[in-house]
């Protein structure tokens, strides 16, 4: 068993029967002209968890704990893409639309990549969603429940969106989640905060917080 000195208590938990789960570390999200930008937002501040990230996918590799890596994308005819989604706000490109990246948010095209820092290994898991949370529309319950899992640690963006919902679908599925604090990132830093204490509140109500130093401690 191994320990992290999180908050808002400690972690017990088995590596062994741990995942990580990386979620949407895409290029639509975290480089210009794609679907984070064309919204108004800073992408920059996303850009800054790369490394992070990418300690902590190495440090979950050397534990041969497994990584399942998320995309939120949809089919070219966007069948699983609901129009009050593509609807919605007003981006200077919506869903479908032709971009720098090729067509956003849509699978196979370079903008749903993972940016190629973070490109998943041979053989790791790659989840393609439709949704926020990435078990809706997904094969991912029977997935984590093959690989046995009953920990997952997460990462990736955005903080309030795609992750906190993911991580509260996990909660209430019974996997124990804890959330690395320094490679998850919102473009609005306050949701981030409001989320990290949100998720601790009453006594860790949707799970536990660390950062990536401490879990990697943990896993040497
Ligand atoms: C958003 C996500 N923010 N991956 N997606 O639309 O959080």
């Amino acid at each position: 068993m191994a320990e992290i000195d999180a908050l808002p208590f400690p972690l017990v938990f088995d590596p062994e029967t741990t995942v990580l789960m990386v979620i949407d570390m895409q290029r639509d999200f975290i480089e210009e002209g794609g679907f984070g930008a064309s919204l108004g937002n800073d992408v920059r501040l996303l850009q800054a968890i790369v490394p992070a990230t990418a300690r902590l996918i190495a440090a979950a590799r050397a534990a041969e704990i497994p990584v399942i890596h998320t995309r939120e994308c949809h089919a070219p005819d966007l069948s699983d893409c609901p129009p009050a989604k593509r609807g919605r706000g007003s981006p200077a490109l919506r869903i479908g639309d032709v971009g720098p990246m090729g067509r956003v948010l849509i699978a196979g095209e370079p903008g749903a990549d993972i940016v190629p820092e973070l490109a998943p290994a041979e053989g790791e898991i790659v989840i393609d969603k439709p949704g926020k949370g990435a078990f809706y529309a997904t094969d991912l319950g029977d997935r984590l429940a093959r690989l046995g899992t009953r920990t997952l640690v997460l990462a990736g963006v955005t903080t309030e969106v795609c992750v906190q919902t993911t991580m509260r679908e996990a909660n209430d599925r019974g996997y124990e989640c804890l959330l690395a604090e320094d490679a998850t990132e919102s473009y609005f830093p306050e949701f981030k905060a409001a989320t990290l204490e949100m998720i601790r509140a009453q006594g860790a109500i949707v799970g536990w917080t660390a950062t990536t130093w401490q879990i990697e401690a943990a896993l040497r």
